[in-house]
């Protein structure tokens, strides 16, 4: 048993580079109200990136897990937040209410970051990220299955139905979990809990 504060749930919008994970957390932001937490902001603004040593690629940073979640955790707790980022694993579970893995064909996928102006070798490395579904096994193996959703993001349709599948679920969530808030639930019942009428039950 766990006590849960948040009155709005934390999302996370994950996948390879390029897939569209900051396109979907801007416009879901911009729909439902819920703040768009960019990491790559935070890594930024609290400086916690450290260069890589890779000749090839030295704009990556290297990033201190432990510093990242010290300066989110609270904003987890509170509740509300769509997490952009190309990890997922490092978010503590208890915190964590649904994780979206978008995901993009390879054609597609290839003509964007060429686009981005990614060299050679960065480009394959995703592309493999991409083809080996590194993203969805990393955040199967750490989540429940029942919170991981894979979005297609292809074209400009698919982003609006996939925002409007996560603006339905957030209503149901929070119908679930009481508009008043500083409610106890006990987690596990509510993973337990199979709503048919739930837009994310039916994975995609
Ligand atoms: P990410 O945040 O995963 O790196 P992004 O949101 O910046 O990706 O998108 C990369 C580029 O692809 C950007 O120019 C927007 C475009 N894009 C993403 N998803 C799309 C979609 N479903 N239809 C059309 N363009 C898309």
């Amino acid at each position: 048993m766990s006590t849960m504060t948040r009155t709005s749930p934390n999302i996370i919008i994950t996948g390879t580079p390029g897939v569209g994970k900051t396109t979907h957390s801007e416009t879901l932001a911009q729909r439902t109200g819920l703040h768009h937490l960019d990491i790559n902001d935070v890594v930024k603004k609290h400086n916690i990136g450290e260069s890589s040593n890779d000749p090839d690629d030295p704009n990556t940073k290297i990033v201190d897990e432990d510093r990242l979640l010290d300066c989110i955790e609270n904003d987890l707790e509170d509740g509300g937040q769509i997490i952009d980022w190309h990890a997922c694993d490092l978010f503590p579970p208890r915190l964590i209410d649904l994780v979206c893995v978008v995901r993009c064909e390879n054609k597609v996928l290839y003509d964007r970051l060429k686009k981005r102006g990614y060299g050679e070798k960065k480009l394959q490395e995703n592309m493999d990220c991409e083809i080996m579904e590194v993203l969805l096994q990393e955040a199967r193996e750490a989540y429940d299955d029942e919170m991981v959703v894979e979005l297609r993001s292809e074209s400009t349709e698919e982003i609006d139905a996939n925002v409007e599948r996560i603006e339905q679920w957030i209503k149901n969530w929070k119908k679930d979990h009481g508009k008043e808030g500083k409610k106890e639930v006990q987690t596990q019942s509510e993973q337990d809990k199979k709503d048919e009428d739930d837009p994310m039950f039916l994975h995609g």
